[in-house]
């Protein structure tokens, strides 16, 4: 494959080919959908260590489409928070706008990046931010962050984890940002739909891709995409969206598919004790709130 082959210059193709990422990599299918919904729009993206930023490739060459900021672990959001107030003080003649997009893995989200997100958030910054969930920190060799479930196996909890995954989407709805949804590889539509939706709102808002990692998962690169189906049809992936921190709404409800399928796929969960009637129990309340919520909102 050629990467200076002029179709790979084309708006819609944010990460050109000849980049590092493994094969079946659920990032480098969000970027392919990210950049397809936003081909027609001016952005730049500020993205933390994670394999998001190895990605890029090595100076002077890029193997992304559109200008990228490499930020410390910490302060992707603190720096996208710059880059939002300079655009706008610098308009431009055209007064189109520049959006400003975080593209930022789970460990940089959920752990060493929160307390810059967190206040990001708060400034109600006029950003997008986007973190990929692979549920380790896959470019450092597959360690435990606090996305990681319960009873996977990562290389600092060989014997499976024991805590709990957090909850970042009602983490950031408390804090009364204007948008937060989640998003999956395998519902491309509605991916397409809900960043173009945030592209019309104006503050702080906050996607969740669930992006599996076939390296760090022990899984089939070429299942990736029906391994995320799994796990929306069975409610351990729900796609959703919340406005102003408090109106719910569903987007696909699960279908009653049996989690142990999702979790059969998947070798980091193999050997593991994994208790299959109490994770259904907790996912029946997790989705029984989420239910409850989106017919408070209605
Ligand atoms: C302050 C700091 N600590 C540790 C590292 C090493 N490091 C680089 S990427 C990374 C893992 C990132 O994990 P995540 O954000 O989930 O992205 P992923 O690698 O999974 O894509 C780590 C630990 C670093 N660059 N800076
Ligand atoms: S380690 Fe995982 S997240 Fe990183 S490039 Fe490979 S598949 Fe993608
Ligand atoms: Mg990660």
């Amino acid at each position: 494959m050629n990467a200076a082959n002029p179709e790979y210059m084309s708006p819609d193709c944010l990460l050109r080919p000849g980049n590092t990422n493994c094969g079946g990599c659920g990032m480098s299918t969000g970027l392919t959908m990210l950049g397809r919904a936003l081909a027609s729009e001016r952005y730049s993206m500020v993205i933390p260590a994670c394999c998001g930023i190895v990605a890029a490739g090595a100076f002077p060459t890029t193997a992304y489409n559109v200008p990228v900021i490499a930020s410390t672990f910490a302060s992707s959001p603190a720096v996208a928070s710059g880059v939002a107030a300079v655009n706008e003080l610098n308009p431009g003649k055209d007064h189109r706008p520049n959006h400003v997009i975080c593209w930022a893995g789970d460990g940089g989200t959920y752990d060493i990046g929160m307390a810059t997100l967190s206040a990001a958030a708060e400034r109600n910054e006029d950003l997008i931010y986007i973190c990929y969930d692979n549920e380790i920190y896959g470019n450092t060799g597959g360690q435990r962050s606090s996305a990681t479930p319960a009873t996977a196996r990562t290389t600092t909890t060989p014997g499976g984890k024991g805590e709990t995954k957090k909850e970042i989407i009602q983490i950031l709805a408390a804090h009364h940002i204007p948008y937060a949804a989640t998003l999956s590889i395998a519902h491309p539509e509605d991916f397409q739909a809900k960043i173009q939706k945030a592209i019309g709102i104006k503050g702080f808002r906050f996607f969740l891709i669930h992006a599996p990692c076939p390296t760090g998962w022990k899984t089939e690169p070429a299942e990736s995409v029906e391994l995320v189906r799994l796990a929306v049809r069975s409610g351990v992936f729900p796609l959703y969206e919340v406005f102003n921190g408090v109106d719910y709404r569903i987007n696909v409800e699960p279908d009653g598919t049996d989690p142990a399928v999702y979790y059969a796929k998947q070798k980091r969960f193999s050997g593991q004790e994994i208790n299959l009637e109490r994770v259904k129990t907790s996912l029946k309340r997790k989705n029984r709130r989420l239910r409850e919520l989106a017919s408070l909102s209605r």
